[in-house]
């Protein structure tokens, strides 16, 4: 009899260890579930997509990109446009030798001034300006270069040009904007 009810302890034992642990295993699973779930979900591959660079100018000939166009190259995790697939092979064979003629230039307009107030640069450099306004309309006007633009508080303007003269040019606000309009000028030097 003892033997019997020792064996019948010991199978109520493993059954509730049985279910005991069922039920913790259950438990983790979820916690583990619930925490998998709160962490973010990007992915490293998303991470390094490559970012299409957006110029509109083919680094290789300095050229104007036709619209419709579609040759690019990759350097550097940016998609580069260029205007044939002759400039992709100029393009692949020394990258750096052409993603290093841009020259990317942050500009700031505002009552009654540019900041910054010189830009300089060197000829054959494709200049990107991204404009933006601080408080009202100004415009961005330089007659050499035939740039004619304008930027709002929140409407920002995006030129971009191959310096290919030499000088010093004037970078003229020609929107009215206010009674110190007449003096808003900045300048754009650009080195032989
Ligand atoms: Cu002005």
């Amino acid at each position: 009899m003892r033997i019997i009810n020792h064996g019948k302890r010991w199978k109520a034992s493993f059954l509730f260890f049985l279910v005991f642990g069922f039920v913790t295993h259950v438990c983790i699973c979820e916690e583990l579930t619930k925490i998998n779930q709160s962490l973010p979900t990007t992915t490293s591959t998303q991470e390094l997509k490559a970012v299409e660079e957006g110029n509109t100018i083919c680094p290789v000939t300095g050229e104007k990109i036709e619209e419709g166009t579609n040759v690019s190259a990759e350097y550097k995790g940016k998609i580069y446009k260029l205007c044939c697939s002759g400039c992709t092979e100029e393009f692949k064979n020394n990258p750096q030798k052409y993603v290093s003629k841009i020259k990317d230039i942050k500009l700031e307009a505002f009552q009654f001034e540019f900041s910054p107030n010189t830009i300089t640069v060197k000829k054959g450099d494709i200049v990107r300006i991204f404009a933006t306004s601080r408080d009202v309309t100004h415009g961005i006007y330089i007659k050499e270069y035939g740039i004619n633009s304008r930027v709002s508080k929140g409407k920002d303007a995006k030129i971009e040009f191959l310096a290919d003269k030499a000088g010093s040019f004037d970078i003229i606000c020609h929107v009215y904007c206010g009674k110190g309009h007449n003096d808003m000028k900045a300048k754009l030097i650009v080195q032989e």
